[in-house]
């Protein structure tokens, strides 16, 4: 770290930026591109690893993956494998395990500086069920989240 300091120092702020490693899970070129496309203010769901095989995009939430409303439907429940929060606002978008307006159960959250979850292995709900393949619902929130991806 003092090395990066110091040669920050030298070269100055933008070379330090591109030192900083990319933000998700793992750097995903993939991924990088689909976050640019998004437009702001939306949080987006991948049935694939690296932003693969695209399940929704949505700028509200959805409380049952698995019904007929909303913007997540049928087989969408417990599938994704990578993530987006390309929020606006700052706000948190908050997964679920389990579904319904209660938004009960384990859960866990993107933040919007996250940007993007690439692939959710490894990754648990608060109730230490494992994430990947086992979202049923979403929220945006400014907290309560209990944990965060990738943390
Ligand atoms: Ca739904």
């Amino acid at each position: 770290m003092r090395k990066i300091l110091a040669l920050a120092t030298t070269t100055g702020l933008a070379s330090l930026a591109l030192m900083i490693p990319a933000t998700g899970a793992q750097a995903s070129t993939a991924c990088d591109n689909a976050y640019r496309a998004v437009a702001v203010g939306n949080f987006v769901a991948y049935d694939g690893t690296n932003c693969s095989n695209r399940l929704g995009i949505t700028e509200s939430w959805d409380s049952d993956w698995g019904n007929s409303s909303g913007p997540f439907q049928g087989g969408d429940t417990n599938k994704a494998s990578s993530l987006i929060n390309k929020g606006g606002s700052g706000m948190h978008v908050q997964l679920f395990n389990g579904t319904g307006q209660d938004w009960a159960g384990g859960h866990t959250c993107l933040s919007t500086g996250e940007k993007y979850m690439s692939s959710l292995a490894n990754q648990y709900f608060t109730s230490g069920v494992a994430v990947n393949n086992q979202i049923s619902s979403h929220r945006w929130v400014w907290s309560g989240c209990g944990v965060f991806l990738d943390s």
